[in-house]
């Protein structure tokens, strides 16, 4: 295959495209067992917080007919104990971590990025301003500007690696809440974190989460989320996006790219299908290929750019033929 995957996010060099998200692989160790991380693009790890931390109440987990609902509520080991285990665990696998950290304050964030500023080896940080599972929803500060704009401008001055700040599709206008984050200061978006919902049981007559509401992930929130991707794309095409949502396959991956987003994180396939991510990279290498593509990055946001017809001559939507019918 004359396909070459790497990819580059804000500067860093990746050797594919395809990442773990956040949350569906801890740090990776019990992945590895699985998949050699070390092949994978980046290990995006659980969003950590500066203490240890129990979680919401059981159940977590819900299945619905469309997708999962998690309501973990940001359980972790705290900042030291993931500084001291998890970090250089990975570190010494050799594989690339993309760190993903969480809090309930600006000078939470602020503190994380501190204690992450002279580690070695950290790709990129992943400002989770979006769990959907924190008890007070004012700590959603993906859902307000002004908010998300102070958490990403305290971690920027505090890192020294590309910051990516990931949103929530819980909001009426996620295009206002990038413009706000890229002005504070971030390097790239990832898109998108979970979106609320619920499941009842019929048999208890109760919500099935302990904590009631849920982030709802997988193939059911894939148009929402590759929605947001080409809004944000169309807004800001420069910007790099990691596009998070229900993939599944090489032909999910493709379409997320196609999109706008210039990289994917893998979820929750991983909890069916824990080796999901080498087939993932290998068939988007395959899509690329068939397409007569050499590299991804060839084909970030080319949705927005093909032309609706397709000449009737040959099967051929991103050849030569389709760029002279788009003039
Ligand atoms: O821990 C969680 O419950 C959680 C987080 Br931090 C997140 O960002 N998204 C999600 O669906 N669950």
């Amino acid at each position: 295959m004359a396909v070459d995957l790497t990819t580059v996010l804000a500067g860093v060099e990746f050797a594919n495209p395809v990442f773990t998200a956040s949350g569906c692989a801890a740090a990776g160790q019990e992945l590895d067992t699985f998949t050699d991380v070390t092949t994978l693009g980046g290990v995006v790890t659980k969003s950590v917080m500066r203490l240890p931390r129990a979680g919401r109440p059981t159940p977590r987990m819900a299945e619905t007919a469309s997708g999962m609902l998690n309501s973990i509520g940001l359980q972790g080991p705290g900042i030291e104990a993931f500084l001291a285990n998890d970090l250089p665990w990975l570190l010494e696998r050799g594989a690339r971590p993309v760190v993903s950290i969480a809090g309930s304050s600006v000078q939470e964030y602020t503190e994380l990025a501190q204690a992450l500023r002279d580690v070695d080896g950290v790709a990129l940080i992943e400002v989770n301003i979006s769990c959907p599972n924190v008890e007070d929803r004012g700590h959603v500060f993906a859902c307000h500007p002004a908010s998300a704009a102070a958490v990403v401008s305290a971690v920027r001055r505090n890192s020294r690696v590309p910051v990516f700040a990931k949103l929530s599709p819980d909001v009426t206008d996620i295009v206002g809440i990038a413009e706000a984050v890229l002005t504070a200061g971030a390097n790239g978006l990832s898109l998108i974190n979970t979106m609320l919902g619920l499941a009842i049981d019929p048999g208890s007559l109760r919500p099935v989460l302990g904590a009631v509401t849920g982030g709802l992930s997988g193939p059911a929130i894939k148009p929402v989320a590759l929605r947001c991707v080409w809004q944000v794309h169309a807004a800001f095409p420069d910007v790099p996006i990691f596009g998070i949502g229900g993939v599944r396959t090489g032909t999910d991956a493709l379409e997320f790219l196609l999109a706008g987003a210039s990289a994917v994180q893998v979820g929750t396939a991983l909890f069916g299908d824990p080796t999901a991510l080498p087939r993932i990279m290998d068939e988007l290498g395959t899509a690329l290929d068939e397409r007569g593509l050499t590299r991804p990055g060839e084909i970030v946001g080319r949705a927005h750019r093909s032309p609706l017809f397709v000449a009737p001559e040959g099967p051929d939507p991103l050849g030569d033929a389709s760029l002279r019918a788009a003039g």
